[in-house]
């Protein structure tokens, strides 16, 4: 057999069968596709999701990695709300009610609005972006997100000039949650980016993963998904998004300031007080792989330019 290194491998070749599934799915569909702004406006998010996926656009980012397996991507989670353990979220994310949802936008903008999850398909067309992803808890994925970036979300809005910060809210419902009867985190979920970060085009607003609506699990109906940081940052069932102009609480840094910082950009050289950060298991693999500062995506540095990031962790 032909061994080539990773590097050499075009994406199209490391596709996983589930998506090389749906991806014959769109295209059998793409004569809709030109359809699916339409279609997207008159049905609700659960009916129009096929004509809406079938307009998403071929992935524009370079990535060599192999994604991770579907079934681990959607068994292996991390959603509080719905229990600790990682096999508890795909079972117990079935009582999430994700139609209809809304997400309002408030704050200092000068276009506050609420938006129906339909709605967010005007702003932007939908794309496919394979992402690693790394937890803080030494283990990472690569997975294949069907999102719109986050920055078409805020222009809508209008963020005014004291806009510094962006937080984003999960949804907090006491009667499906029962992660939430613990104490925790203090619930709702909360998480925060500076506007900078918000706005970089890497900042995805993910609807979907593996060709598909996103599953309960994973944060259905959308999530965020910032590559370059801990998986935390990424809030699920998000709700609420508020422009500030103070760096805002967040549900992890309330619950232990010393191991999670608000910026948690992903960084070798920055141990956890419990463990170093240095390498991580690529769930599939049986080595481990070295962690890359960005998580890889080096091209956020300049954000960071000047800044100490040992002390902003
Ligand atoms: N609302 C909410 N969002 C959340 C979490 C959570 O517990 N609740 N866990 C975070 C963590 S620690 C990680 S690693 C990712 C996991 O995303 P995944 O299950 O889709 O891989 O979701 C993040 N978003
Ligand atoms: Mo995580």
């Amino acid at each position: 057999m032909l061994i080539r290194r990773s590097s050499d491998i075009i994406p199209s070749e490391i596709t996983t069968p589930e998506l090389y599934k749906a991806r014959r799915e769109f295209m059998q569909l793409g004569s809709r596709a030109a359809l699916a702004g339409a279609v997207s406006l008159a049905l609700p998010w659960s009916e129009a999701k096929a004509a809406v996926l079938a307009g998403v656009q071929p992935n524009r980012m370079k990535i060599t990695d192999k994604p991770t397996r579907q079934k681990d991507a959607t068994s292996y989670n991390n959603y509080y709300e719905f229990g600790v353990n990682k096999d508890e979220p795909a079972e117990n994310a079935r009582a999430l009610k994700t139609s209809p949802w809304t997400i309002v936008v408030e704050g200092l903008c000068n276009k506050p609005r609420s938006f129906a999850i339909e709605d967010l398909f005007k702003l932007a067309p939908l794309e496919e972006r394979i992402y690693r992803m790394r937890c803080v808890e030494g283990w990472s994925m690569v997975i294949p997100w069907i999102g719109f970036p986050l920055a078409s979300l805020l222009k809508a809005v209008e963020p005014q000039g004291s806009a510094k910060f962006v937080e984003f809210v999960s949804l907090y419902d006491r009667k499906t949650m029962m992660g939430t009867w613990q104490p925790i985190l203090d619930w709702p979920y909360t998480e925060g980016l500076r506007m900078d970060e918000a706005l970089h085009p890497l900042t995805l607003m993910a609807v979907g993963m593996y060709g598909e609506t996103l599953p309960p699990q994973n944060g259905a109906p959308i999530r965020l998904v910032v590559p370059w940081k801990y998986g935390f940052k990424g809030a699920k069932s998000i709700v609420r998004i508020r422009l500030v102009e103070k760096m805002p609480g967040t549900a992890w840094n309330k619950a232990a300031a010393n191991e999670y910082g608000f910026y948690s950009n992903v960084n070798p050289d920055v141990p956890h007080p419990r463990w170093d950060q240095d390498t991580e298991r690529r769930i599939g693999e049986l080595t481990k792989r070295k962690t890359l500062m960005f998580n890889g995506y080096s091209e956020v540095a300049s954000l960071y330019a000047g800044m100490d990031l040992k002390k902003n962790f």
